[in-house]
């Protein structure tokens, strides 16, 4: 839903504020931030371009699940994902958790023959997921205030369970694909090796 029609207690547990890279210079200068955006060029072969972002202010407490479900990239692998951390991410709040080497496991395919998914489609690909990562041990990330953690958009990861509801996990979540992958017509430069998508706000639910 819009921002402006969220109940005002829905801040207080788990929320996912989508692209607010779209209306905010702060957040924008944050997801490109220049020592971050030289690193994702490397990573990426390529300038990044900011294909999404989410604030959260507790953990998400998301299922393990793979980013090229959501966002599936133009060019394959081409795809990261980094997460700002504003909060300690500690054992009672939500910790982000990852499937080390994950990325390895051939995606999924929907019936469509893409790595998108279909959520008609859900059920089958969740057990593919389970069979796939049943013997890779998953980490927990233990980040402070102002550390980073990138990630391959192909790597296997969530949130945990949050056991302290009182407890914050604020961060900046920001996915990005290749800049040079996409229209040139639809991104636009706003820094020295950085992009963001040029689109409008995903359609709020009526
Ligand atoms: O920060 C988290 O809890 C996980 C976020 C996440 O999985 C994502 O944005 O893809």
């Amino acid at each position: 839903m819009k921002i402006t029609e969220v109940p005002a207690e829905a801040f207080s547990g788990p929320i996912k504020i989508n692209d607010l890279f779209l209306n905010s210079d702060i957040v924008r200068a944050c997801t490109l931030d220049e020592r971050l955006s030289t690193i994702l060029g490397e990573l990426l072969d390529g300038d990044p371009m900011v294909c999404n972002s989410l604030n959260f202010i507790y953990g998400s407490t998301q299922g393990a699940h793979y980013d090229s479900w959501f966002m599936a990239p133009p060019v394959k692998d081409k795809i990261v994902a980094a997460s700002i951390c504003l909060d300690e991410n500690a054992e009672d709040n939500g910790p982000v958790f990852l499937y080390p080497g994950s990325h390895t496991i051939p995606p999924y395919i929907f019936p469509h023959g893409k790595i998108a998914k279909l959520d008609a489609d859900l059920g089958p690909a969740l057990r593919y997921v389970e069979e796939t990562s049943r013997d890779i041990e998953p980490v927990t990330f233990y980040g402070q205030p102002g550390d980073v953690l990138i990630w391959h958009g192909q790597v296997l990861h969530g949130g945990s369970p949050i056991k302290n509801p009182s407890r914050t996990r604020r961060s900046l979540v920001t996915h990005y694909w290749r800049a040079k992958d996409y229209r040139s017509s639809l991104r636009t430069k706003i820094t020295k090796n950085g992009y963001v998508i040029k689109r409008a706000h995903q359609e709020a639910a009526s």
